[in-house]
């Protein structure tokens, strides 16, 4: 059985949403691909440990807009999993993720999953970055605001680094709670 499950990105923009979406297809990093225009809309399939579970991401990588705007509450609607991605060296793309998620949360399915996503780390050392308690108390108060837990998962859509941690993450709590009350 395949359950599909809509996946969107939100952030300002240059945060990284596409460099991290390229990671969770299993393409290259690259530095060449052209500005998107609007929307951008990819599927990837996950296999559970069960070989007849299946999950498949409907991936909704919203453009370089730095407002919410039509295209976004359109395909936002009903999303299942909410990655709301800032910048670790640019810490006002942090605070406007309350913003992000105001526009948000009325849109999404109503036990759509939140993570809070710090993108860059590899320029921690090189350049002032957004200390981790910091942004883990802007998750627990965004837990608050979405009444349910926004964990923070730090990653580098760079190197990939922690990438993989994020995915399981999500699919944990998919393959433990959903599928099974699905097939259930
Ligand atoms: N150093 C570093 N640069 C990144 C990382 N992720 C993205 N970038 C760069 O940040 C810029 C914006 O990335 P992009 O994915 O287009 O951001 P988007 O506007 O949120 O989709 C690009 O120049 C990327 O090369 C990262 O983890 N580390
Ligand atoms: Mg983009």
């Amino acid at each position: 059985m395949i359950k599909n499950f809509k996946v969107v990105l939100v952030g300002d923009g240059g945060v990284g949403k596409t460099s991290l979406v390229r990671h969770i297809l299993n393409k290259k990093f690259s530095h060449d691909y052209s500005v998107t225009v609007g929307v951008d809309i990819y599927s990837h399939l996950f296999k559970g440990k069960d070989k007849n579970s299946k999950i498949r991401w409907i991936i909704c990588d919203f453009s370089g807009q730095i407002t919410f705007n039509k295209i976004i509450s359109q395909f936002g609607s009903g999303a299942n999993i909410v990655f709301l991605v800032f910048d670790i060296t640019r810490k006002n793309t942090l605070y406007n993720i309350y913003s992000w998620v105001n526009e948000i949360k009325e849109r999404v399915s109503k036990d759509a999953i939140f993570i809070l996503v710090g993108n860059k780390t590899d320029l921690r050392g090189s350049t002032e970055t957004v200390p981790k308690e910091e942004a883990e108390n802007v998750a627990k108060a965004l837990s608050e605001i979405l009444e349910r837990p926004v964990v923070y998962i730090e990653v580098s859509a760079l190197t990939g680094e922690n990438v993989p941690k994020l995915i399981n993450y999500v699919l944990k709590k998919l393959f433990s709670s959903k599928l099974a009350r699905f097939s259930g």
